[in-house]
């Protein structure tokens, strides 16, 4: 103890430093896909995040994080927003929000399967590209591949039509709607099953 301190140290010149400090998120699971894929209704289905959700591109402009509690097991969902061809060099949000993803454990791609396969398999490729060029070998990571909006006409030939083209595991693809919650028990128990994995594998 030392409440009447009678001792003291001589002063001296401290030290001064210049930090650049950079923020990154901690998820398990990023969700990465074009812009109105689906991704901010994803993830206020699953969690009790509340992120914008509208038709047009870039609703979402800053990574919102959501908490998954789904069999006795928790984790953290980040959605991102859009990625667009070019945004290495800056075009759309550019990709300086797939920093966020560095640390995950995995990625979900989320596509709009209302839309022609040609496209869905274009979107796939354009963010893979798009994810390289940011860090070589994140799009390797494990990936699940998510075909949104199954309650859309057509969505789910056109799901089958993308993955074939894609070369894409049938076991790492899920249909689901975010708008009716369709499949999407069936894609957490997936999540969990790739976490059991990478902890018996670590
Ligand atoms: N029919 C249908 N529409 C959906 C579904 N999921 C999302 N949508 C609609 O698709 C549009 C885009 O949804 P968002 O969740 O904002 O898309 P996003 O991928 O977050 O888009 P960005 O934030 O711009 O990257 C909205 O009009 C949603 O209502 C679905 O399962 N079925
Ligand atoms: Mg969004």
């Amino acid at each position: 103890m030392n409440q009447a301190p009678d001792n003291a140290e001589p002063g001296g010149p401290g030290q001064e430093r210049r930090l650049r400090l950079v923020l990154k998120l901690i998820a398990q699971f990023g969700l990465v896909g074009l812009p109105n894929a689906g991704k901010s209704t994803l993830l206020s289905r699953i969690t009790r995040a509340r992120p914008k959700i509208a038709d047009y591109p870039f609703t979402t402009l800053s990574p919102v994080l959501g908490v998954v509690s789904h069999r006795d097991e928790t984790f953290v969902v980040a959605d991102l927003p859009g990625l667009i061809e070019g945004a290495h060099r800056g075009a759309g949000l550019g990709h300086r929000f797939l920093k966020h993803v560095e640390r995950t454990e995995g990625l979900v791609h989320v596509f709009d399967a209302g839309q022609e396969p040609g496209r869905i398999v274009e979107a796939y490729r354009t963010v893979c590209d798009e994810m390289e060029k940011f860090m070589p070998g994140l799009p390797s990571r494990p990936t699940l591949l998510v075909f949104n909006k199954m309650d859309l006409p057509g969505a789910r030939e056109n799901a089958e039509a993308a993955l074939r083209e894609i070369g894409g595991r049938p076991e790492d693809a899920f249909r689901v709607s975010a708008a009716t919650g369709e499949g999407l028990s069936a894609l957490l128990d997936a999540l969990l099953a790739l976490r059991r994995r990478q902890r018996h594998a670590s």
